[in-house]
């Protein structure tokens, strides 16, 4: 008996994907009649079946034809889907294409299932090359963003109904809005790195990954709603000029805008339509269909502005929690206008006119819609429209200059952590918060106490090992370290590996980190210092100008012990992914040793410690305007040997009520929050952690007692 071939895992596994994108297409033409898939008289949308033959063009056009003797399927229909490419020859008008009554739509579906059968044949041979795979992903890319265009063209066709026809019976979304996070997240000023890094797929509008410098901005937790919008209206907005751009003024009168895109006025109130048919306009519900100079003159009006993209990418890298619908309910118009990225290269071929062509007079939006199909829009996605334009799923998160620009709503994401942690059973904060300025303070504070010996024991080890782990870095090493703080050990590390060309630091702790790498760049000229204000939890790519040189993780103090042992695990294996095939990861983890030498590093004599812990309430009352009474919590400190980890408790010395607002939080006396986890590893729970994010333990060294350890993964 002969057995087939079997197909490799990435065979099946494209030929999946591409069953399922293209199968999520013929869904949204389920239902709808023949006459709606074929008609369109907006000259900037197309008719369904335009988008339903288009997007299967495209794989034949970029895929299929790129093999020498291929024989079209019908070579009258290029010059009908071919959108927009110069270099494959004559077309028809965008405007034109509802005019398009033959082929019929049974015509075009039989066109797609033949592109199909040859794309299924092909993929079953395994793509050809790197760029051909590129092309694929590609084609599958451009085919989800035809789904949203076809929903887009579908809700205008409908508009124009005196019928108010429901496309759907339910709107087609792909999950649930978000309800409102309140308020406004404050950012410092920082270099930070936007754009999407090497790995994985991105439009060649994403790339490089390189690096902004922003001032401090505050934006909104929430999407401009409805009610807002209507606030605008009846305050004249439409009507005063002050609020408006030139040329968006001009274009409001000249097509006599009074309220979004589909708006109806009621008697009361207004009414729009949607996929499934004309409703009331719902206050609550983040406003939609808004061109970019109605959310610019909307901003004005509001003392607002609108964010820059490379604001609303660092925000949603940072803190994404703090934010409510980011993506999946409107793209979110920027105050960035659409060019290319330094160092901006377009895809090779006939697909480099796919976007580099389109950048000059528009306007980029972040985020995703509704309608965005499930997996398809990043952090790093750049959508993009003329200002005028208002019939796509757009509508406005605000941003302002400043760091506080509300008592209230500032520190968003800080603000969430203190109302889901104190409204645990077992309070509970994460870490992270304990370092504002003076925790970074008091934490260098910790490092010379005689008690806390963990940072001189791994200075020490690190001296003893750095020249060997060194000599495996190769040249222009990029070194990206993790919680970087005052950046002390690192310059073992820098004087081990003369070698290395970019030092990439990444903190939460803004002016440790500037502060950091100011002393850095001073006494090491030749190094790049690239600092990054961020949450090592939402870790990005290295910058592209930090070259080739293999990527060096380095991760001393044993700060991954701060995290809960699934974290750690996601945390390492974001950096195995982002740091690449090559890379080299030095991580520093502290020791189980006897209770009393661990209480007494965490409970120093001098109370510096506990200065550190209760620090965090401080840290709340400015920030947060909240009531803690700091002395009235008292510090604690303990082993807890299930867990191997010591923890941080604060104590209610007496019952007490705490405010965050109108939020009351209640503490009985004896009551603790858990402000800190440090867990303590041996080596063979390193190994394990390790393993389990994708990394090999290359090499374990251990100090004299107390014992800490240093680890040497390779990817
Ligand atoms: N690496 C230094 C400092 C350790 S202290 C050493 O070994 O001595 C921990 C550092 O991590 C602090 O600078 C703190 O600001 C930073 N940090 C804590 N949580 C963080 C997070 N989630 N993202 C980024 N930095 C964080
Ligand atoms: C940063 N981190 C590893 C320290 C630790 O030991 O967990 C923070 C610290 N907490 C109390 N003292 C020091």
């Amino acid at each position: 008996m002969s057995h087939p071939l079997r197909a490799s895992p990435i065979i099946e596994q494209d030929a999946a994907v591409y069953r399922r994108v293209r199968s999520q297409s013929r869904r949204l033409a389920e239902g709808l009649t023949a006459e709606d898939l074929a008609v369109q008289s907006m000259p900037e949308a197309s008719p369904g079946k335009w988008h339903l033959g288009h997007a299967s063009w495209f794989f034949e056009t970029m895929i299929l034809a790129r093999r020498p003797d291929y024989v079209p399927i019908d070579e009258r229909l290029n010059r009908l889907f071919n959108s927009y490419y110069e270099a494959l020859g004559e077309r028809v008008d965008r405007a034109e294409r509802g005019l398009m009554t033959r082929p019929s739509l049974d015509q075009v579906m039989a066109y797609r299932e033949e592109v199909d059968r040859r794309m299924e044949a092909r993929l079953a041979q395994g793509l050809e090359d790197g760029l051909e795979r590129y092309l694929f992903e590609l084609g599958l890319n451009h085919e989800q963003q035809h789904q949203e265009l076809f929903l887009m063209d579908m809700l205008n066709l409908m508009a124009r109904s005196p019928l108010d026809p429901a496309a759907y019976a339910v709107e087609p979304r792909r999950g649930a809005i978000q309800p409102r996070k309140g308020g406004w997240v404050s950012f410092e000023s920082g270099l930070v790195q936007i754009g999407a890094g090497d790995q994985g797929f991105a439009f060649d509008n994403e790339r490089p990954a390189h690096q902004v410098w922003l001032e401090p901005f505050s934006l909104a937790a929430d999407l401009t709603t409805n009610a807002d919008w209507i606030e605008f209206i009846d305050d004249g907005g439409y009507q005063r000029a002050e609020f408006w751009l030139a040329d968006g003024w001009a274009r409001a009168k000249a097509e006599s805008w009074i309220a979004p895109l589909y708006w109806r006025e009621e008697k009361p109130g207004w009414s729009t339509m949607s996929l499934s048919g004309r409703r009331p306009v719902e206050p609550a519900v983040p406003v939609r269909h808004v061109s970019f100079y109605e959310a610019d003159a909307f901003a004005r009006w509001s003392g607002r502005r609108l964010p820059t993209e490379a604001e609303w990418e660092h925000a949603a890298r940072v803190v994404p929690e703090a934010f409510s619908n980011l993506a999946g309910e409107v793209w979110q118009w920027t105050a960035s206008a659409y060019s290319p990225y330094p160092g901006f290269q377009p895809t090779e071929g006939t697909a480099a006119e796919y976007n580099g062509k389109f950048m000059a007079n528009q306007m980029v939006l972040r985020g995703g819609a509704f309608a965005t199909p499930e997996g398809h829009a990043r952090l790093s996605y750049r959508n993009f429209y003329f200002p005028h334009q208002r019939w796509m799923f757009g509508g406005v998160r605000l941003a302002a200059d400043g760091a506080r620009i509300e008592e209230e709503g500032a520190h968003e994401a800080f603000r969430q952590d203190m109302i889901a942690g104190l409204s645990r059973r077992v309070k509970a904060l994460p870490p992270k918060w304990f370092y504002d300025a003076e925790g970074s303070r008091l934490f260098e504070e910790i490092t010379r106490l005689p008690e806390y010996y963990p940072t001189r024991q791994e200075a020490a080890l690190l001296r003893r090992v750095a020249p060997e782990w060194a000599s495996r870095f190769g040249p222009n090493a990029v070194l990206v370290e993790l919680g970087s703080g005052a950046s002390e050990k690192t310059r073992i590390v820098l004087d081990a590996a003369p070698g290395l060309a970019i030092y990439a630091p990444i903190d939460i702790s803004p002016t440790a980190l500037n502060e950091a790498a100011q002393r850095i760049r001073a006494d090491y000229p030749r190094l790049k210092v690239l600092p990054v204000v961020g949450d090592f939890e939402h870790l990005a790519p290295p910058p592209a100008e930090a070259g080739p040189g293999r990527r060096i993780g380095f991760f001393p103090g044993s700060t991954i012990g701060n995290l809960t042992p699934e974290a750690a695990v996601a945390l390492l294996r974001s950096a195995r992914e982002v740091l690449g095939d090559d890379s080299l990861f030095i991580l520093g983890v502290d020791l189980v040793k006897s209770s009393e030498i661990l209480v007494a590093a965490y409970d120093d004599a001098q109370g510096v410690t506990a200065a550190f812990n209760r620090n965090l309430l401080v840290r709340a009352n400015r920030e947060l305007g909240m009531d803690f009474e700091p002395e009235a919590f008292a510090h604690v400190a303990l082993w807890n040997p299930e867990h191997s980890r010591m923890e941080m408790h604060l104590k209610a010395t007496r019952p007490m009520t705490v405010h965050l607002g109108k939020l009351a939080f209640r503490f009985n006396a004896g009551e603790t929050v858990h402000t800190e986890s440090s867990r303590k590893f041996d080596q063979a729970s390193v190994k394990a952690l390790a393993q389990a994010a994708g990394w090999r333990l290359e090499a374990f060294e251990v100090s004299p007692d107390p014992a800490v350890g240093l680890a040497l993964l390779a990817a």
